[in-house]
Order: structure tokens, then sequence, then C-alpha cells
């Protein structure tokens, strides 16, 4: 089955494909000749994913779904959340300080850790949440998935992407997520689990 997946995220695009399977072949907006970017602008995820899908299904007409994901810290009061892409940037701007690219992994990591260290003593319990929302024939539908863990002390590993190597699932206590095979990460995962709920849909 073919679907366009609405996200310019490769790591969110490679997971996708291993999660779903040979039986479906994403294309991106890119390969529909769809450049420019995609708004982002709700105040939830189940919002923003909404906005992908439709800007993506109003310009292509094909089925289409988008992952809108948030990263949720217990001791900073569900911080950084929707904001999680641009988590760097607005807390730069909050300060005062010199601009920052929003989509900077690197920055995203460093505030992260720096925020967490301004609270000794808060809770470093944490969870991803994806929102999805697939458009099929013009109908909407939606599927969620959350991963539980803590935000580690500081960044270990090199794999996945994101906020990976801050990220310790409950599942493996003793590593990040940065630091677990690509495959294990997707059997517990968000992403995993609310696109294994989509692919059961479709399947039906
Ligand atoms: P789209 O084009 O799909 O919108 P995006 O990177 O803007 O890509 P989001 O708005 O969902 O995606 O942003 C969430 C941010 O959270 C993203 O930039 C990553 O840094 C991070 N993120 C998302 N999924 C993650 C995962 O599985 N592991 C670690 N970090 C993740």
């Amino acid at each position: 089955m073919k679907l366009v997946f609405a996200t310019s995220n490769k790591g969110k695009l490679r997971e996708a494909q291993e999660i779903l399977g040979e039986g479906f072949e994403l294309l991106t907006p890119t390969d529909l000749g769809i450049d420019s970017d995609i708004p982002e602008t709700g105040d939830t995820l189940a919002e923003n994913s909404a906005q992908k899908a439709r800007f993506v299904y109003e310009r292509c007409g094909l089925d289409c779904f988008a992952d809108d994901t948030g990263l949720e810290v217990d001791g900073l009061n569900g911080a950084p959340g929707v904001h999680t892409a641009r988590y760097a940037s607005e807390v730069a701007e909050r300060d005062g300080l010199a601009p920052v690219a929003s989509h900077d992994f690197a920055a995203n990591i460093r505030t992260l850790l720096r925020e967490i260290s301004l609270h000794p003593g808060a809770s470093r319990k944490a969870r991803f949440r994806t929102s999805v929302t697939l458009i099929l024939s013009g109908k909407e539908y939606s599927f969620d998935g959350t991963m539980e863990g803590r935000i580690a002390d500081s960044e270990a590993g090199c794999g996945g992407f994101g906020y990976d190597p801050v990220f310790i699932a409950d599942e493996y206590p003793d590593r990040t997520v940065a630091e677990i095979p690509e495959e294990t990460k997707n059997s517990i995962s968000h992403r995993g689990k609310a696109l294994r709920a989509m692919a059961e849909f479709l399947k039906k």
C-alpha cells in the first residue's frame, strides 16, 4: 500500500518504514514536489499531526499520515511537550540569549539537561508521546503511542535521533535509547505503538 508520510524528519521516516514493513511504500512530501515548510501551530500533538496531514492531503489528494511527537518531563511540569522540536530556541528567546535554530538536536539536548539541573531533586521521569493522524479517502483517523522512561544525567549513544541519547526507557533501564538497536526501540516506542495500531486498522 502506498502512503504519503507528511514529514521532513529522516529519523522518523526510517523508523516508520521499518515499523510498517514491506507491505507499505512510504512517499514523502519532497518526493511529490511539496517543498514548503509544513506548519505546526496547534496547542496539542493531536492538532499538530492533523494540521500536517491535512496540509499534505490538500496538496496531493493521496492517502497520507503525519506524526507529531512530544517529550514530557515530570520535573519540568510536562515541558518541552508540544514545543519539543523548538525547545532550545524558545528557552533562548525566554532568557534573552542568542537565537538558536529550531530542530537543533544538540542544542535541544543541552537545554533539556540544563533546565533539569536548575531544579535539583525534580523528577526526571519522562515520556515520549506520539499522535498520528491518518487521512484515508478524505476521512481522518487518529492513533497514539507512549514510551515511559526517564531523562539520563548525560548523553550516551549514537543510535536513533533527537532526544534518544538522553532518554532511558523503562524496559532497558541501564542504557539510553540511542544505545539500543533501532529494531528494539521500535518494538517499545511511542511511534512503534501508534504506527502498529494504524497498520492493524489498515489491514482490516
Ligand atoms: P516533522 O517534519 O514530522 O514535523 P519534526 O522533527 O518537526 O518532524 P515533531 O514536530 O514531531 O517532528 O518534533 C518532535 C521533536 O522531538 C523532533 O524534532 C525530535 O527532536 C524529537 N523526537 C521525535 N521523535 C523522537 C524519537 O523517537 N526519539 C527522540 N526524539 C524524538
